[in-house]
């Protein structure tokens, strides 16, 4: 089978495709973004599980494109909270008010129970159809106020050891975070499948 160079990623989210390309540039495969192939696309996402969700955004873009797709489905998942918001982490809050929401959720939370986790599901389709998904997962703790200003969604309050994922460069943040994971075992995968 011949390389695959180019993969279309069902996203709408610009920072999940801005931190994919920072990966796959690595690795010689171009991430082409859903506006640049032309593609409108947003289905429901009905599924209970991150690997669910992801099936369902992947299948979507590749109904239309028949090309090699990629699509993400993460979130944040506090143990003190029961696993939420888990799937519904886009949903819990506007974008601007998800940090400060959670913050106070958490504020009678002691530090030996703010451990959290996030997760990212990476469902791959080749131009055949055939799919397959990659699971990584950052575990941390949730902080106690918003800190620095890189990343995007919940990274202010999430610490990986003594900094928050917004406080880390951008390859900093790749090299420990679960897109980072999920997206090298997806590489480890194509490399085996179809070669360099
Ligand atoms: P698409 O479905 O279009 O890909 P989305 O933002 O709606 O974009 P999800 O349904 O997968 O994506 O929701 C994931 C949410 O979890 C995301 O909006 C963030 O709030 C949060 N999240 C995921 N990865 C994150 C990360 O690396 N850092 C901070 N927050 C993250």
């Amino acid at each position: 089978m011949s390389r695959i160079k180019e993969i279309v990623m069902a996203t709408n989210n610009a920072n999940k495709l801005r931190e994919a390309r920072e990966i796959f540039s690595l690795l010689g495969i171009e991430v082409v973004s859903m506006r640049e192939s032309d593609i409108e696309c947003d289905p429901e996402e009905t599924g209970e599980t991150f690997e669910e969700n992801a099936l369902i955004k992947a299948k979507a873009v590749h109904d239309i494109t028949g090309r090699a797709v990629i699509a993400d489905d993460s979130g944040l998942c506090v143990d003190a909270l029961g696993g939420r918001p888990g799937v519904y982490s886009a949903r819990y809050a506007p974008n601007e008010e998800k940090c400060s929401k959670l913050l106070d959720e958490m504020k009678n939370i002691p530090d030996c129970d703010r451990t959290a986790y996030f997760e990212c599901c990476i469902a791959f389709i080749d131009d055949k159809g055939e799919y397959k998904s990659f699971s990584g997962r950052c575990t941390g703790r949730i902080g106690y106020e918003e800190k620095g200003t890189n990343g995007f969604g919940y990274d202010p309050i999430f610490l990986y050891g003594d900094k928050t994922l917004a406080e880390m460069s951008p390859d900093e943040k790749n090299s420990i975070s679960h897109r980072g994971a999920a997206m090298r075992e997806l590489y480890k995968y194509l490399k085996e499948s179809y070669g360099e």
